[in-house]
């Protein structure tokens, strides 16, 4: 027979097992955002040494490419701007989500439908829910009006933020359960 100490043992095994979970829901930015932006996101992490799985949809956007990314404060209200700039723990330029230096926060873009629906559906293994620098809960997801040029546009716009525009919607990354 299993001694208590043991089946707890089990179920805290079994609870490390789900690792972290946090969500973001997406609202249109307060000022000149599009009506009807939405979307939730889902950010899942097994173990510190795993990617953050970034999995969901966004409604509402225009056909074509749209930058994504982490910004490095949580949104107040619905003003986007608030978010500040790109999650950048380690100082480094604008870059392409493959890229060895680029900001902890650059996932790079999502590509809306003729019906603009963008599924999600991002392993990144810079982002963490775990680690004290790279932690994005708390943080912002942002999603923007251009495509990120991935710090290829060859300008100084290009390697601080990609190019991408205006800020169409955001939220704040919040911890939840499984
Ligand atoms: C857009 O939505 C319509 C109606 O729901 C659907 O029939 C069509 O396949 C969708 N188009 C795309 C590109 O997803
Ligand atoms: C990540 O950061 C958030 C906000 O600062 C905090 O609430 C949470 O406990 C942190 N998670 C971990 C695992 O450190
Ligand atoms: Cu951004
Ligand atoms: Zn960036």
């Amino acid at each position: 027979m299993k001694t208590l100490a043991t089946l707890l043992a089990v179920a805290a095994t079994a609870l490390a097992q789900h690792g972290l979970h946090s969500t973001c829901e997406l609202a249109p930015d307060a000022e000149g955002g599009p009506d009807g932006v939405s979307g939730t996101l889902d950010f899942l992490q097994k173990t510190e040494r795993d990617p953050v799985h970034v999995t969901g949809a966004v409604y509402g956007l225009t056909p074509g490419k749209h930058g994504f990314h982490i910004h490095s404060a949580g949104v107040v209200g619905a003003d986007c701007s608030s978010a500040g700039g790109h999650f950048n723990p380690d100082g480094f330029d604008h870059g392409a989500p493959t890229s060895d230096f680029r900001h902890v926060g650059d996932l790079g873009n999502i590509d809306a439908d003729l019906n603009g629906t963008a599924v999600v559906d991002i392993m990144d293994t810079t982002i963490s829910l775990y680690d004290l620098e790279r932690n994005i809960t708390g943080r912002a997801v942002v999603v923007h009006a251009l495509e990120d040029d991935l710090g290829l546009g060859g300008d100084e716009g290009s390697l601080a933020t990609g190019n991408a525009g205006a800020r169409v919607a955001c939220c704040t990354i919040t911890e939840r359960g499984f």
